[in-house]
């Protein structure tokens, strides 16, 4: 049994056959462009409970998967290209007083809008989880996503609160073969292959 396992790993590993895998990718970033949000690094701590929410009702967005300004990516380094992918957002709203609206986007690093998770509104909003699939050239070049918390405030009063709890990127893709696959066989190592 043991020289049949063996068997397939040469054959795998001498045939240039690509080994599918995947992969999460999380924001290392987030960038608030009003100073609007609090607890911003809580959007990208791989839990789903803790959130950034507003402090200060004014207009302004919070670009998560981007520091310091809209265009520059703040994104774990994905392994490789993505043969499929998707980008999970999720967020919440207690609602807001009329004349305020809070929306959900998916942004590039050029600020223009791919996808509406949720549209602008008053009201309140459970929390969610939506999904945004990556597509064309955001397979290799998922950095340049952003999942975008948005408030537009106008005329008092100015009563609500909105949530966002977490972003994440599940990415597929081919790994190489194993270059030096038949040769973990000669090393110290395979004592146990004895
Ligand atoms: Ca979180
Ligand atoms: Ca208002």
């Amino acid at each position: 049994m043991r020289a049949f396992i063996i068997a397939i790993i040469i054959a795998v590993s001498s045939s240039g056959i690509a080994l599918a895998d995947s992969e999460t990718i999380r924001p290392t970033g987030a960038f608030d462009t009003n100073s609007i949000w609090q607890n911003e690094p809580n959007t990208y701590d791989n839990n789903s409970t803790s959130f950034a929410d507003i402090t200060t009702v004014r207009d302004g967005r919070l670009y998560v998967g981007a520091t310091g300004d809209v265009a520059t990516d703040a994104w774990d380094a994905p392994s490789a290209p993505y043969t499929a992918g998707t980008l999970y957002c999720t967020y919440s709203s207690d609602g807001w007083s009329g004349n305020d609206v809070f929306s959900v986007e998916i942004r590039n690093g050029a600020a223009n809008i791919l996808a509406i998770l949720e549209s602008a509104t008053s009201s309140a909003v459970a929390k969610t989880t939506k999904m945004y699939t990556l597509a064309g050239g955001y397979l290799s070049d998922q950095t340049d996503l952003r999942c975008v918390g948005r408030l537009n405030r106008s005329g008092s009063p100015d009563t609500g609160n909105s949530y966002i709890y977490e972003a994440w990127i599940v990415g597929n893709f081919d790994a190489p073969p194993p270059e030096q696959g038949p040769r973990i066989f000669g090393g110290s190592s395979t004592g146990s292959f004895k």
